[in-house]
């Protein structure tokens, strides 16, 4: 059974994981309608993943005895200005969910909730690894820059790296 406060935590950061999905599936249909379908698969994909890290917690707060909830959701945005926009976004989510993390890391030492504790050091690495990810993407983009044929190249690029 978990402490309370770990408890809310862990719940809120559920609806975090999910809001990141939506967040991510609502990029993805803005760069297909755009015909960037290199961008729109990767997100897609990532939209996936995150739906799994909220299931991987939803699971552990079940195993524990307690009740894991699912809450309800803002609706995430849906106009961007362009692909440079989109990754800035999901950069600077990621930055904001590691700092979620962080904070949960902290109670759960504070807590003495050593179990919880280590159950989310999956997460303080998957959030390095994603914060990676996107500053790579932006970094490219800055490189190979969005003028004329450096769009197609970005969405090309940004097409490889899903995940599999
Ligand atoms: Fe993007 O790692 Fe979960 O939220």
């Amino acid at each position: 059974m978990l402490k309370k406060e770990v408890l809310n935590k862990m719940n809120e950061q559920i609806n975090l994981e999910h809001f990141s999905s939506n967040l991510y599936l609502s990029m993805s249909s803005w760069c297909k309608a755009q015909g960037l379908n290199g961008a729109a698969s990767f997100l897609e994909t990532h939209s996936s993943e995150e739906l799994g890290h909220m299931y991987k917690l939803f699971k552990y707060i079940n195993e524990t005895g307690s009740q894991a909830i699912v809450g309800a959701l803002d609706a995430p945005d849906y106009q961007f200005k362009d692909i440079k926009d989109v990754f800035e976004r999901t950069y600077k989510h990621e930055q904001f969910i590691t700092n979620k993390i962080n904070e949960l890391v902290e109670l759960t030492l504070a807590q003495k909730d050593y179990a919880t504790f280590n159950f989310l050091q999956w997460y303080v690495s998957e959030q390095h690894e994603e914060e990676a990810l996107f500053k790579g993407i932006l970094d490219k983009m800055s490189i190979i820059g969005l003028e004329g044929r450096g769009l197609h190249m970005i969405d090309k690029e940004i097409g490889t790296l899903v995940r599999k």
